[in-house]
């Protein structure tokens, strides 16, 4: 199997404006997203709000997006982490059966596994499939750290071909890829992907990249071309549109982003939410400064 590297979109989900899943909607916000120029997509992670949807939902979602992707020639990577390994395996067989490149999991976290425990899950799951998957730390989602010694060993199981890493524990990132320079490493911050870079990563996978794709692809090219200048003033812009996400909420400020430029992917499902009623005015001002432009 080839290596998975490079900048994903960690898809969002069209909704209907009554919170159901919406094949038209995801269909028209994937085109936009595909139009980027990134690498792939990233499709029912954390920012497709997939702790909110069910393995159902998330089946039909891989589905649409692989139709839709199929002639882009651009990589998907399908996140399967659900409470239920039976669900995780399930989504990751279709996957494959997709066409999807790889796979990707976040630990499970729906009680207080033990690190053996966490080993298994990512075992049974990467012998479902001959897929690489990428596995998940992201101590702001899990309430847990995974701790270092468990990482490595579960980077050596077979199929397991990296980590989408969303922690701002850059030590034990460098750490991490110094014990096993071979895997590949995404970085999962999109504010803070230059630090990630410099440290060595592989790649992105981020929510903001979904709308500012082409930002993206343009931070990594500065990296490639060790241009530390632009790097950081394309990374400043994108932590002013983070900056204004995180007031109203990462996926209801994208969502209110997305309609300001005529795509409506619909609300977040419920309890996820605005927290401010101007979401939209906030996000169109934060689009038209001129050092966003
Ligand atoms: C996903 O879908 O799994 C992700 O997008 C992970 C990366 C995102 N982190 C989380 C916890 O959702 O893009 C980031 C994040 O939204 C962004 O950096 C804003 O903080």
């Amino acid at each position: 199997t080839e290596r998975l590297a490079g900048m994903y979109a960690a898809l969002m989900t069209g909704l209907t404006d009554a919170g159901d899943f919406d094949p038209d909607r995801q269909r028209a916000l994937t085109d936009y997203v595909l139009r980027q120029g990134l690498a792939g997509l990233y499709v029912g992670g954390s920012s497709g709000e997939s702790g909110l949807l069910d393995a159902d939902e998330l089946a039909a979602q891989q589905e649409v997006v692989a139709d839709l992707a199929r002639a882009s020639g651009a990589r998907l990577i399908a996140h399967v982490g659900m409470p239920s390994l039976r669900d995780s395996i399930r989504l990751a067989k279709q996957a494959k059966k997709l066409g999807y490149h790889g796979l990707s999991a976040l630990p499970p976290h729906s009680y207080p596994f033990s690190d053996a425990e966490i080993e298994g899950y990512y075992r049974d799951l990467a012998a479902a499939t001959d897929l690489p998957l990428i596995v998940y730390e992201v101590p702001i989602r899990t309430g847990r750290p995974i701790g270092l010694d468990t990482l490595v060993r579960i980077l050596d199981l077979p199929n397991v071909a990296g980590i989408k890493f969303t922690s701002t524990d850059l030590f034990k990132f460098s750490m991490l890829r110094r014990r096993r320079p071979d895997a590949t490493y995404f970085f999962g911050f999109d504010e803070i992907y230059l630090a990630g870079a410099a440290l060595g990563a592989d790649g992105g996978i981020g929510t903001t990249y979904n709308l500012l794709g082409k930002l993206y692809v343009a931070l990594d090219a500065a990296i490639a071309a060790r241009d530390l200048t632009r790097a950081q003033e394309l990374q400043d812009v994108s932590q002013i549109f983070v900056e204004a996400l995180l007031d109203i909420g990462v996926l209801p400020g994208m969502k209110a982003a997305f309609r300001t430029i005529g795509i409506d992917c619909g609300p977040t499902r419920a309890p996820m939410a605005l927290r401010v009623e101007d979401a939209e005015d906030r996000m169109r001002a934060v689009l038209a400064r001129d050092d966003v432009k």
